[in-house]
């Protein structure tokens, strides 16, 4: 595999790569990835070029090996066209964004809360194509809205918000066919968002993610997180393998409940 590392989490052991196609395997994105190699990590900085081994398991686990970096690309005038201009990594507690929005009846909305509701927030794009991406979040939100359907209190305390990272495509009536096959044609308590590119950038890339479009696809890394009813960051996800019931049980001890 070869790319350019945009970011390094030592702490979890993860390196986020905007990697190019990877024939008959994986398409050029950007994603992270776990290394297994501590000595490597220490040395890895974003703006590096970065070529490893992705190795594959029977599980579906994977990571990177051997990887081999080159120098640091200066971080010139050059830096602020690339896809990490702008994203950085957010620390609970943070603040996010005051965004206006679009929903998928077309009705505009704050990404502020009214106080006492706290929000989950991940962000798709409907023609995403890889399964373990856009797809298994939605999945993912699918079996969050029917837990909070079934737990009465929770629900009125907490919605779930979608955000579209292809707003151009992605206009509220194509977002309400695609989050209709998900919520089950009810949004109560789940909207899925499109707005004015500049501000849907804004709002992702305080979580983090990073995303750039190309010929229909967007590339993009994944971030869901819980923002408490104050607007302020309860945790950030960074990948695919959260689970509903770890959300669950965020808005639960969120709530003291
Ligand atoms: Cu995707």
């Amino acid at each position: 595999m070869k790319g350019k590392v945009v970011s390094v989490d030592p702490a979890k052991g993860e390196a986020t790569v905007e990697h190019e196609d990877i024939p008959g395997f994986m398409a050029a994105m950007t994603m992270d990835f776990p290394v297994r190699d501590a000595d490597s990590l220490k040395v890895m900085e974003a703006g590096q070029s970065i070529q490893a081994t992705l190795v594959y398991a029977d599980d579906g686990a994977y990571w990177l090996e051997n990887p081999v970096l080159s120098k640091s690309v200066p971080a010139g005038p050059a830096a602020p066209s690339s896809p990490t201009a702008g994203a950085r990594e957010p620390k609970p507690g943070d603040e996010i964004p005051d965004v206006k929005l679009v929903n998928q009846d077309g009705r505009p909305f704050s990404t502020r809360q009214p106080k006492g509701r706290a929000l989950v927030v991940t962000f798709i794009y409907t023609r995403c194509p890889l399964p373990d991406q856009c797809p298994l979040l939605s999945a993912n939100f699918a079996q969050l809205n029917a837990a909070l359907a079934a737990d009465a209190g929770l629900r009125k305390r907490a919605r779930l918000l979608s955000v579209t990272l292809d707003p151009e495509y992605d206009k509220p009536e194509v977002l309400r066919a695609y989050g209709a096959t998900y919520a089950g044609g009810e949004f109560d308590g789940w909207d899925f968002a499109t707005g004015d590119p500049a501000e849907v950038r804004r709002f992702a890339e305080s979580f983090g993610l990073v995303y750039k479009a190309e010929g229909g696809q967007v590339t993009h890394s994944l971030r869901t997180a819980v923002v408490t009813p104050e607007g302020k960051l309860y945790k950030v996800y960074r990948g695919n393998e959260w689970k509903p019931e770890e959300v669950l049980d965020d808005l639960r001890k969120m709530f003291g409940a």
